[in-house]
């Protein structure tokens, strides 16, 4: 059987993995190619599995862990978009706070699936604000947003990376690029750094060239210490929530999806609790608006629509922020309540998951590239 190409895109939690899987799906779409889009998370009910349906490509989730802990359910997610939907290019995404994914996935990919996928450079995406996180890191500075062993997982990351891309370079200006572009080269010096705006799209059709050039794929595997990894992971509170929500007449529901954000981020910052991803995805019969917010200080971004008219959706809510679960799961509720009846709305929850990670535990772990 013909290999189908396969791209795998990391990163830190925010970092643009999946704008970029939309992205780079539409464009090798209209290249005539068919695309299976593989979203990864330690829980269902995912705003990415929603996000990459709206591309037109097909879609699978691979939900309950990592691609390296759930290594046989990501070859069956891929196995089956080959066999049922006959895509000849896979594009997946990892949970944003993997790591040691070269020897515990690009490592038994190439050595137990080479037949069946053509794997390419393992890319990392990284955006601006992260890599002074991890200058700051280094210094020693104690203003970080997150714990050391959450920023020993952005390192890591980073480290085992083919190829890093530096994204949201259309929040930089030329000599911000510049000084991120060299940090970056100073600190990881043997491996190639691109640029992207995985929004606007700068940059995008560059690396898509560049997977295709021949590089090293799965080039290194970096030294990673479980237990500094397991308490970086486990420092964050995880929440994937559901729920029904019905207006009696018609409602702006950007501006619901703006409360809510707002409503959950006023409580975290209260706490000093600082949010990794925050993001949401309401769909209704006719339309839809996603909401993200990335840290405690970042812009909220609302985007989408929905036609005038409709008074029910269903709202998927996920937030990965440093911070305990409970208190999580109880912030996500009052601020989906109060958000509802600031527009005379009504919300019933439909699931509700708060929870650390627990500890990785790879399928395989492989010691030496292959
Ligand atoms: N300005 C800007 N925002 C971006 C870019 N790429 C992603 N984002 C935004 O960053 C947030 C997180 O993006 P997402 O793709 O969900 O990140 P993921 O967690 O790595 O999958 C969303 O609000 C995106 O719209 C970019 O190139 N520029
Ligand atoms: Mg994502």
């Amino acid at each position: 059987m013909a290999s189908t190409r396969l791209i795998l895109v990391g990163g830190f939690l925010g970092a643009g993995k999946t704008t970029l899987l939309a992205q780079a799906a539409a464009r090798l779409a209209r290249q005539g190619h068919r695309i299976g889009l593989v979203a990864n998370d330690q829980a269902a009910d995912l705003v990415d599995t929603e996000l990459l349906r709206e591309t037109g490509s097909q879609v699978e989730e691979v939900a309950g862990g990592c691609f390296c802990c759930r290594f046989p359910d990501m070859i069956t997610a891929m196995e089956r978009l080959v066999r049922d939907s006959q895509v000849d290019v896979l594009i997946g995404e990892p949970v944003g706070s993997c790591t040691d994914l070269s020897a515990t996935v690009l490592q038994p990919l190439k050595e137990l699936h080479r037949e069946r996928f053509a794997l390419a450079p393992f890319s990392v995406l990284v955006d601006g604000h992260q890599v002074r996180v991890l200058a700051r890191l280094r210094e020693k500075a104690a203003d970080a947003r997150f714990p050391d062993n959450v920023l020993y997982i952005y390192e890591k990351q980073l480290e085992e990376a083919d190829v890093i891309v530096l994204n949201k370079t259309d929040l930089l200006s030329p000599a911000e690029l510049g000084e991120l572009q060299g940090m970056l080269a100073e600190r990881f010096p043997r491996t190639p750094i691109m640029t992207m705006s995985a929004a606007n799209g700068d940059g995008v059709d560059a690396w898509l060239d560049y997977l295709h050039d021949g590089h090293a794929v799965g080039g290194k595997i970096v030294a990673v210490d479980y237990d500094a990894y397991a308490a970086g992971e486990a420092a964050l509170g995880w929440l994937n929530a559901s729920a029904k929500v019905r207006a009696e007449q018609d409602v702006d529901w950007s501006a619901f999806a703006t409360r809510l954000l707002e409503g959950m981020r006023g409580a975290l910052r209260s706490l000093a609790a600082e949010i990794a991803h925050l993001k949401l995805y309401l769909t209704t019969a006719d339309g839809h608006v996603v909401g993200n917010i990335t840290s405690n200080d970042g812009p909220l971004v609302v985007r989408g629509h929905i036609a005038t008219g409709q008074c029910a959706a269903v709202l998927l809510l996920n937030a990965r922020v440093h911070g305990e679960p409970d208190l999580l799961a109880t912030i996500a509720e009052k601020a989906m309540q109060a958000a509802a009846a600031d527009g005379q709305m009504d919300v019933t929850l439909t699931a509700m998951r708060a929870f650390y990670p627990g500890r990785p535990q790879p399928t395989y772990r492989y010691r030496e590239v292959v």
